[in-house]
Formats: C-alpha cells, structure tokens, sequence
C-alpha cells in the first residue's frame, strides 16, 4: 500500500470516527474580468440616452463569491474613465456598464456620458483594481460585428 493511499485511508478513517473537518480541495478559483464589449450601439449612432446604454462593458464575476467592485476603473484606450461605486456583483453573475445615464439597479451600472465612449472601430477596455494594477483587459478590431466577447 502506497504512502498516499495510506493516507487517505487514515483520513477518511478519522472522518468516520470523529466527524473531523477535513480542508476540501480548492475550488476552481474563477475570477472577475471584461466578458463582453457591446462597441457599437444598433442603429444609427445619432446620441440619445437609450442609444447611448446599448453601448456597453459586461463584467462576470465567475468566482464561487459575491465581488465588491467599488473603486475599480474602467477605461477605454484614449483615456475615458469610469470609477465604479459601491456595487457588488453576485457569485457567477455579470454587470453591465452602459455608457448613457442612469440608475444604478441590479446587473446595471452607467457612466453617465453624454456620448459614445467605445469606438465602433478599435478599442481597448482595461479594468484596473482599486490600487491601480490591471485585472482585465480585452482588444478589438473590427467593424463587421457590433461586439466582442472577451
Ligand atoms: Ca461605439
Ligand atoms: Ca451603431
């Protein structure tokens, strides 16, 4: 009998006898990153609120635990930048970060701009953590399609 088996044998030996906690293996960890990139509003890009909330970022959150977002950022490649109240995001859910305004409800937040932030073209979307170190990023480069998934 291996060293290993003998172990494990001897664990669920003491779990049997005593009811003892035995530390789980870790869960695949997940985390918080730019799941899509909704760059060009439909239609015709004339303004408007409405026009301006179907531009979006979606961030997941794919961790096992609620996710604070508070004091994060969010910028694009010029320099636009977002800073996100208190906001928690539930374990496997995602926000949405319209770029019009708006009150912030579940699964929403917004900007607050007044015009388009993501080029229908290129961009770069970069999510910063409250320190300043990146988390996430995600590229892109086409207008043949309206969005990018990350
Ligand atoms: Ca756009
Ligand atoms: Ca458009």
């Amino acid at each position: 009998m291996s060293r290993i088996r003998t172990a494990a044998v001897a664990t669920a030996a003491a779990c049997l006898a005593g009811g003892v906690l035995v530390p789980t293996q870790a869960q695949a960890a997940g985390s918080v990153y730019i799941y899509k990139v909704y760059y060009d509003s439909p239609g015709s890009d004339r303004g408007g609120n409405s026009s301006l909330n179907a531009e979006y970022v979606q961030i997941k959150n794919s961790t096992g635990a609620a996710f604070q977002m508070q004091g994060h950022t969010l910028k694009d490649a010029s320099g636009h930048k977002y800073v996100f109240p208190s906001y928690k995001i539930s374990a496997g859910k995602t926000v949405l970060v319209h770029t019009g305004k708006g009150t912030k409800s579940a699964g929403h937040l917004y900007m607050g701009r007044g015009w388009y932030v993501w080029n229908n073209d290129k961009d770069k979307a970069s999510l910063y953590k409250p320190g300043g170190s990146l988390r996430d990023s995600c590229s892109y480069n086409s207008t043949r399609v309206d969005y990018k998934m990350c």
